[in-house]
């Protein structure tokens, strides 16, 4: 099936900015999911608000648009009454890390099988480029005209503390790997968290003088290198990509399952 029978076509143009790196990532979970040979009827994406979150209005599997934040907490409910679905939640920086920070540390540490992705732009993009917990000290935003003095955190740290099985990371520079990752964090049974930077050139690139979309996909391939390269070692600034975690840990639906077993025994 070619990825364009995974839109919904009657809702576009779409209404991401030129350049956004957003629609990289749609592309490429679409071919993640073709990959898979996956139906439509097998998917359910759940989304919060934010231009990232506006994923789920573009792909016609089954999906449900919430409200700021709280994706991951439908997500849950989705899996638990339909454990035979595939759950994908695409989420913004803010959607997933500000406001939602709350469900997503306890979506992982359940372990409920739900893929969990993450689209970093380090800015709100849709209300007009206020920091984010994952903007960084010394960053313009509108609600940081002078420079951000909020210190980020590195959402793999936390994935990986907060307990989820699956943590990947990735750019929208690095398309295939995107693809690939996705794919992966799909047949992984477990909370799957994939990290993509993707830019935001009309709030954090130009508030923050880093040109246009071609300069920030750029910046990506600059500042980024595979998991434990020699370049890494030279250079413990960069940013690595790449699978950190990959483990087989009892999942949240299967033990409650397992659970309700035990109980109806007695
Ligand atoms: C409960 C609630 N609070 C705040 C908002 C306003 N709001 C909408 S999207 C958004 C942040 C968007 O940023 P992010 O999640 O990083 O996604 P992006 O737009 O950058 O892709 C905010 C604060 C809202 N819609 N609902
Ligand atoms: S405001 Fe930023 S995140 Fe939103 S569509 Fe435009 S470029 Fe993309």
């Amino acid at each position: 099936m070619a990825i364009k029978n995974y839109l919904r076509e009657r809702f576009f143009p779409h209404m991401w900015c030129p350049g956004c790196g957003h629609g990289i990532v749609l592309n490429n979970l679409l071919r993640a999911v073709e990959g898979l040979g996956l139906s439509k009827n097998e998917i359910v994406m759940v989304s919060g608000i934010g231009c990232s979150a506006r994923i789920s209005g573009y792909v016609d599997f089954h999906t449900l648009h919430t409200i700021h934040g709280r994706a991951l907490a439908f997500a849950t409910g989705v899996k638990l009454s339909l454990p035979e679905l595939n759950v994908i939640v695409p989420m913004g920086d803010g959607d997933a890390l500000a406001i939602g920070g709350n469900h997503f540390i306890h979506a992982a540490r359940r372990n409920i099988d739900i893929t969990a992705i993450v689209m970093n732009n380090r800015i709100y993009g849709m209300t007009g480029g206020q920091y984010s917990p994952l903007s960084g000290t010394g960053i313009l935003a509108t609600t940081a005209p002078w420079s951000n003095i909020d210190r980020s955190f590195d959402v793999v740290e936390l994935a990986i503390a907060a307990g989820a099985s699956f943590v990947a990371r990735t750019t929208t520079y690095h398309a295939q790997q995107i693809t690939d990752l996705v794919r992966q964090a799909i047949l992984h049974e477990g909370f799957s968290v994939v990290e993509i930077l993707s830019q935001c050139p009309t709030h954090f690139g130009r508030k923050n003088k880093e040109g246009g979309a071609v300069e920030m996909l750029n910046r990506y391939k600059q500042v980024t290198t595979p998991i434990g390269s020699k370049k890494k070692q030279e250079n413990p600034d960069l940013i690595e990509r790449g699978i950190f975690v990959q483990e087989e840990r009892p999942e949240y639906c299967s033990e409650y399952d397992r659970i309700m077993e035990m109980a109806m025994k007695g």
